[in-house]
């Protein structure tokens, strides 16, 4: 089947799943050229069979709540593909988690994953439960429940989970410990644990620090610092967190954060103290971003998001589709000359083709929020050599897998007028390497 004809045809076959022809939609516009270079890719069918998922489980997960009711709730994981690697990606828990979205996020993984230079294949999991206002208890019954299903489905060298929205280091250590004690064994299957037990460090802060690592680099192809920038940031969760708490370390000013009921707009900056608040109101008391303008007696925006704030750089952090195409016209009017995503597919369509036809430093997140996944790839190393490398050994790989990222971007993303197309240079590069091995490995 030719690349043009592969998308009509998903849509024919999977209907009712718009971000995932948003994501392959997105991935086969760009490809094109690097594709039509390879007539052995259309022989061998190849874009068809790198735009369906390997398989999909899909579960009934069915626990008891405090007040001793049984509440059901859906399961799966979409084991995309597996060409350069053990599947690899997150696991989300929220009420909006559908098919659509899960199999747009393991696809979009399998790219990303790619480009992070480390063997992994893409993989995504998640399901309908959402652990907004649950309490601690009935989150570890939901998480044992859950796993009651899905330990048969991964493994050190199969398919690793890890975290993603709804889904931190509580979430996990619960998975995990119901795992360990289904499959009886103890080789780390999943990443993002807990440090006293096979975790990484800087795993917590690897998104958010990743996603600055790129910025910087996107940054210094036009001569700018960072310093004293003003970035609007949406999110509160944990892409958000450490995002922020890395441009504070460097000098910008973060004005707003959001989460699913509004955004704050903080004139002065997010400063270190603040931060140190935002931590405790989010991963302790799980309380809303709201609070923040309470205590600091600052601006409050209800049922938006911040993009019609003023800012330099903006660095989405929160969910799909939270930039359409009239905030991205607004924040290029108001002077935003950069947007590096933390989210998975932030932007909708419209928004990424106002930033590109603006010509603004414009990073799609498979490319600059690589840096999570990056560190779950060196927490497997280090679990499969039983040892654990320093903050400093992590960052500096962290850093450096950012900086190859970015220079792989520059490579296959170069236009003829000199504008990177970012969105062009991770998706040719990540698919130029699964195509690779597809091809090396027979069908399949
Ligand atoms: P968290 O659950 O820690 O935080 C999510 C944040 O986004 C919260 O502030 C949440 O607000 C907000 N949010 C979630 N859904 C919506 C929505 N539908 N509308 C508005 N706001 C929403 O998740 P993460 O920080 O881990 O993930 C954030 C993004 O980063 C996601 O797109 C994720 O896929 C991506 N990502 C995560 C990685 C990781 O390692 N964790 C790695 C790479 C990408 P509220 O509390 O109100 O729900
Ligand atoms: O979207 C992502 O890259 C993640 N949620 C992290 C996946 C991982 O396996 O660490």
């Amino acid at each position: 089947m030719k690349a043009s004809e592969v998308l009509g045809d998903l849509k024919r076959r999977f209907p009712n799943e718009p971000e995932y022809h948003q994501a392959v939609s997105e991935v086969l516009s760009t490809i094109e050229d690097a594709y039509n270079e390879h007539p052995e890719f259309e022989k061998s069918n190849l874009i068809e069979r790198l735009c369906i998922p390997d398989r999909i489980f899909t579960f009934r997960v069915s626990w008891m709540d405090d007040k001793g009711r049984i509440q059901t709730n859906m399961g799966y994981r979409i084991q995309h593909n597996n060409a350069i690697g053990p599947y690899k990606g997150g696991v989300r828990f929220h009420s909006s988690v559908n098919l659509s979205i899960l199999k747009f996020l393991a696809f979009e993984q399998t790219f990303k994953n790619s480009l992070t230079t480390l063997p992994m294949g893409g993989a995504k999991g998640g399901s309908d439960f959402n652990p907004r206002g649950k309490s601690n208890a009935e989150v570890m019954r939901f998480c044992q429940a859950f796993m009651l299903e899905l330990w048969r489905y991964v493994g050190p060298d199969t398919d690793v989970p890890a975290g993603d929205i709804g889904v931190g280091g509580r979430e996990v250590a619960y998975m995990y410990g119901m795992y360990k004690k289904l499959a009886r064994e103890n080789t780390g299957t999943f990443t993002g644990k807990g440090i006293e037990f096979g975790g990484s460090l800087i795993r917590p802060e690897a998104t958010g620090y990743g996603n600055v690592y790129f910025l910087l680099e996107m940054l210094k192809t036009k001569d700018i610092d960072l310093k004293d920038k003003v970035v609007a940031v949406s999110g509160s969760g944990n892409v958000a967190q450490y995002t922020v708490d890395k441009l504070i370390d460097l000098g910008a000013k973060v004005v707003t954060m959001s989460d699913s009921d509004g955004y704050i707009y903080d004139p002065d900056g997010i400063d270190r103290e603040k931060w140190n608040y935002i931590m405790e109101l989010k991963n302790l008391y799980r309380g809303r971003i709201r609070e923040y303008a309470e205590q600091y007696g600052v601006k409050y925006v209800a049922g938006a998001r911040p993009w019609s704030e003023k800012c330099d750089i903006a660095m989405p952090s929160a969910t799909q589709n939270e930039i359409s195409g009239e905030e991205a016209a607004k924040l290029v009017a108001n002077g935003c000359f950069a947007v590096s995503e933390g989210a998975n597919m932030p932007s909708t369509p419209e928004a990424i083709k106002i930033f590109q036809d603006s010509k603004i430093l414009y990073a799609p997140g498979k490319a600059s929020n690589a840096g999570g996944v990056s560190v779950s790839g060196l927490e497997m190393t280090q679990n499969a050599q039983k040892l654990s490398w320093t903050s400093e050994e992590v960052d500096a790989k962290l850093k450096s897998i950012m900086q190859n990222i970015h220079e792989q971007c520059l490579k296959y993303g170069t236009l003829s007028d000199g504008y990177v197309n970012y969105v062009k240079g991770a998706n040719v590069a990540g698919f130029m390497k699964v195509a690779k091995a597809m091809m090396a490995q027979g069908i399949l």
